[in-house]
This record gives C-alpha cells, sequence and structure tokens, in this order.
C-alpha cells in the first residue's frame, strides 16, 4: 500500500497537544516508552503565524508561514530534531501534524513576521509560493455541498493552496521529506478532505519511506477527513487511514449517557477497523463539541479506557491542557507566547493519557484477539474477554458493580492495569487472581478493572 500500518503490535497513539519538544521527548522517555505507547502526535512544527494581539491562540499553528522548524512557540529546529532521537531510542514514533491545505489566513494580523522572522503577507511567502500557487477561489467556503468549493475555496479565510500544481506538490513532499529524514515516520495530513484526493495520493508517491529504525517502509499517513454529506470518510481510504469521527460521536454520547451496554459490537456505517483513526476527543471536539472531555473526569478516562481495550481501529489518546473562557486560549505560556515546558503536578496541564497508562498494555498484548464471554449488568455496564489474552470490565455507573466473570484466561495473579500500571514486572495497582476460569472483581464506580497475561504479579496498590 501507499502507507504504511502503524506500528504492529504496538498502535496507541498520544496527542500531546502543544507540548514543548524537549517535554515530549522527557514523556517518551519517563512513561510513553516504559507503558509500551507506540506513537506520539506533535503539534504542527512549521514556522506560523505570531498573534500577540490575540494572545497568541493554539490555532497559530495552523496557519504555516514557511516549512521552517527553527523556531516555533516549542522550540527551536535542534530541540526537534533532539525529541524525535530520544523518543526513538524510547521506542516510540513520531506522527507531525502536517498542515497541507493552505498557510495563512485574513485577520487580526495578515502580515508577518512569523515565529522564525520570515516576512510574508497572505498569498506571498518570498522563496516558497506567490500568488499563482494558490487557488483562484479566493473567498470562503459557502456552499459544504459544493464539493469543489469545499476543495478549491478558503477554509475560514485561509489561503488555498493548488495542490494541483506540480510546483506545490513538490514543496510539500519537500517538507514532509525533511521531516522524514530526521526520524518522523508518520503524518496527520490536517484538512485533508480540502484537498483532492488524487493530489493527497501525488504528494504521497513523492514522500521518501521512513527511516531504518522503523523498518524503513513507507510512512504511515492519517487523514483528518470530518465525513459528511459532501465528502464520506471512505472516500480517502486510498490515500491511508481516515479519522473517524461517527465512532467519536457514538462512544462520547454512550459513556455520556451511561449507556455502553450494547458497545460490544459498536454501531453501523463506520469505516473498516483497519483504516480508522479512533478517539473520545480531540482538540477541535474538545471546543466544538465538548460531549465528552477531561472535564468529565473518571467518565472521560474510562471512555478512553474501552477504546483501548476493544479492537475496532487505530486509538489515538488526547493529551489537553485546561483553559476557561475563549476557546482561542493557548497553553500555558510565557508573556512572548513561548509555550511553557509540561509539568504534569500543574493542573493546567491536564495529561490525561497518564491515567490510561496501564491499558495501553493490555492493548498490545490483546492483539490479533476478538471479543468473547461478554457479560452486562445494568445499560451502563459491560465486561468482556479478549480472547485468552485479557479481560477487562467497565462500569459507567454511580455504584460500585460487583460479580464473578467467567474468563478464557488461565490461572494466575494479575495486575488491574485499569487501575495502576506494570512497568518493569512491578506492578502499582490492585491485582486480582483468575481461578479455574473465573474471577471475582468489585469494579469502581465510574471505573474499569482490565487483566491481561503480560501484567502477572501481585500488585501493591
Ligand atoms: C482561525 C480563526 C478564524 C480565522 C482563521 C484565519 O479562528 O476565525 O478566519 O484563523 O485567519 C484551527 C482553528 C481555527 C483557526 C485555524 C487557523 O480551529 O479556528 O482559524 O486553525 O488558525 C472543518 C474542516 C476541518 C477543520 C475544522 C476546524 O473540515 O479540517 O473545520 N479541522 C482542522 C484542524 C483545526 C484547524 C484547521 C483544520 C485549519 O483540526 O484545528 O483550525 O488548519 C462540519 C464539516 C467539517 C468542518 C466542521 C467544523 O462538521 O463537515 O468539515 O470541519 O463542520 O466547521
Ligand atoms: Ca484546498
Amino acid at each position: 500500500p501507499a502507507h504504511a500500518a502503524p506500528g504492529g503490535d504496538k498502535e496507541v497513539v498520544v496527542h500531546l497537544f502543544q507540548w514543548r519538544w524537549e517535554s515530549v521527548a522527557a514523556e517518551c522517555e519517563s512513561t510513553l516508552g516504559p507503558n509500551g505507547f507506540g506513537a506520539v502526535q506533535v503539534s504542527p512544527p512549521q514556522e506560523h503565524v505570531v498573534l500577540q494581539g490575540e494572545g497568541y491562540p493554539w490555532w497559530q499553528d495552523y496557519q504555516p508561514v514557511s516549512y521552517s522548524l527553527d523556531d516555533t512557540r516549542r522550540g527551536t529546529r535542534a530541540d526537534f530534531v533532539d525529541m524525535v532521537d530520544r523518543c526513538e531510542d524510547a521506542g516510540v514514533r513520531i506522527y507531525v501534524d502536517a498542515v497541507l491545505n493552505h498557510m495563512t489566513g485574513s485577520g487580526s494580523v495578515d502580515s508577518g513576521p512569523g515565529s522564525a522572522g520570515s516576512d510574508y503577507t497572505k498569498y506571498d511567502y518570498p522563496g516558497i509560493y506567490q500568488s499563482r500557487d494558490f487557488h483562484d477561489c479566493r473567498r470562503d467556503i459557502s456552499d459544504w455541498n459544493d464539493k469543489w468549493e469545499v476543495q478549491n475555496c478558503e477554509l475560514v479565510g485561509l489561503s488555498d493552496l493548488d495542490t494541483s500544481s506540480e510546483y506545490v506538490r513538490d514543496r510539500l513532499a519537500g517538507y514532509l521529506n525533511e521531516l522524514i529524514g530526521i526520524g518522523v515516520a508518520g503524518f496527520r495530513y490536517d484538512a485533508a478532505k480540502h484537498v483532492p484526493l488524487a493530489d493527497v495520493q501525488a504528494i504521497n508517491s513523492r514522500l521518501d519511506d521512513v527511516d531504518a529504525a522503523w523498518g524503513g517502509g513507507r510512512p504511515y499517513v492519517f487523514q483528518e477527513v470530518i465525513g459528511d454529506q459532501t465528502i464520506a470518510p471512505g472516500e480517502y481510504v486510498p490515500a491511508g487511514d481516515v479519522t473517524e469521527f461517527q465512532y467519536h460521536r457514538d462512544i462520547s454520547n454512550a459513556f455520556k449517557n451511561g449507556d455502553i451496554a450494547h458497545l460490544t459490537g459498536l454501531g453501523g456505517n463506520l469505516v473498516d477497523g483497519e483504516q480508522a483513526v479512533v478517539f473520545v476527543a480531540n482538540h477541535d471536539t474538545q471546543r466544538s463539541h465538548p460531549t465528552l472531555t477531561h472535564t468529565d473526569g473518571d467518565r472521560y478516562d474510562l471512555a478512553q479506557a474501552f477504546m483501548l481495550a476493544h479492537p475496532y481501529g487505530t486509538p489515538k489518546i488526547m493529551s489537553s491542557y485546561a483553559w476557561s473562557g475563549s476557546n482561542d486560549t493557548g497553553p500555558p505560556m510565557g508573556s512572548d507566547g513561548e509555550t511553557r515546558a509540561t509539568d504534569c503536578a500543574d493542573a493546567r496541564w491536564v495529561c490525561e493519557h497518564r491515567e490510561v497508562a496501564g491499558m495501553v498494555g493490555f492493548r498490545n498484548a490483546v492483539d490479533g484477539t476478538s471479543i468473547g464471554d461478554v457479560a452486562t449488568g445494568s445499560s451502563g455496564q459491560l465486561a468482556f474477554a479478549r480472547g485468552d489474552r485479557g479481560h477487562a470490565a467497565f462500569n459507567a455507573t454511580g455504584g460500585a458493580w460487583s460479580r464473578t466473570f467467567d474468563t478464557d484466561l488461565p490461572d494466575g495473579t494479575y495486575c488491574d492495569v485499569a487501575n495502576g500500571t506494570f512497568v518493569d514486572g512491578e506492578c502499582d495497582g490492585p491485582s486480582y487472581t483468575v481461578s479455574g476460569g473465573s474471577f471475582s472483581a468489585q469494579v469502581p464506580a465510574d471505573g474499569a478493572v482490565a487483566l491481561h497475561v503480560a501484567a502477572q504479579g501481585e500488585g501493591t496498590g
């Protein structure tokens, strides 16, 4: 295929939204590598607009000024390279959020300099693009039922690149190949449905193979496609994986409403799981459609844990910063708009991926098995086995769920990785004993219990 599958039995992605490069590197070493995460989605690394007058919003990143990695709010090119190297040493891939559809928009500031000092005005990026490299429809997309408009006009006023041009394709692929040369293993294509499928494929065909450390094959590509009546998510499957927003809607509503007993089969109308990237919330939905987000606490963590236990799709865990007031509010930053280093002990960095870190090992250990031994209690309670490799129970109600579960797990003592981690043979959560094909557990209110064969031993929690 034109794109690789995500890393074998280590496919879990965490989006460390807005994290500094040095903080990502430290997290790879301390938490992501030891717990078996496969990859980090990092925020866009190219030079971006700097909007001091608007308080340095988070979305500066999505307005590229150039493809220089020299200086973003998250660090220097050297910091970025160091991050890729250190994460690689920890066994964790970097997936870059790649903005291909557009450059800057009109707004309070529509001219330079950008974060790395480059001059620009909308439609003119010296040495990179000039007016002829943009589509002629220089107005906002107004009719979202018109596919031509969606792909040729401007998404919220962002200058729309003429991706049918060989020059533009070469320039975009040049940027992505520079990242591959540094050791980046894959990409999220931002706003992919605003780029015609053939243009995405033409860019893909120009990409180099990834670093030998990652097997030397094709880069992993997943495309942000919010499927609708005009462009279905399945349309982009020939060019890579796609984000499955219907899964996000189904799962976040089910957990919000405490109506999860039916979720083993999921709903219909989803893209084939081999091609779907799934998530409970992402950086857009947590602002525009906040059905279930980090502000929902345990219930949201439970939904992310379920996603990791269920076999459908490639799971992407969100890691957020807290904000109040405007949805434009950027991450914790200095007065110059530089993002601060992440500190998970500081409540402004939610770090919710750490709440489900133990479940990543569950996902990895049960790879290739299917669902069995389904048990339900009330409509808010669901348990299932993953072959004879794992067993998990989810309780989206306000009271504990006590029962004995039939299981195919071999006899033994298992670490509860829904309430602790299992690293280097150490279980810091509770443990349960399986004997003669069953185990008894009290599943906490708004909590889970999860056991798997790669995490056996007495717990300390
Ligand atoms: C900002 C300002 C705007 C201003 C613009 C240009 O907010 O007011 O006009 O700058 O000056 C992010 C932010 C935007 C921000 C932009 C650029 O969310 O607010 O604009 O960065 O700085 C559609 C697309 C989908 C897209 C969503 C947001 O199809 O691809 O809109 N998502 C990605 C990213 C975003 C990012 C961009 C794209 C742009 O994830 O974070 O924007 O790079 C229906 C449709 C969907 C549509 C959805 C929402 O569901 O089917 O297609 O998604 O509604 O409108
Ligand atoms: Ca376009």
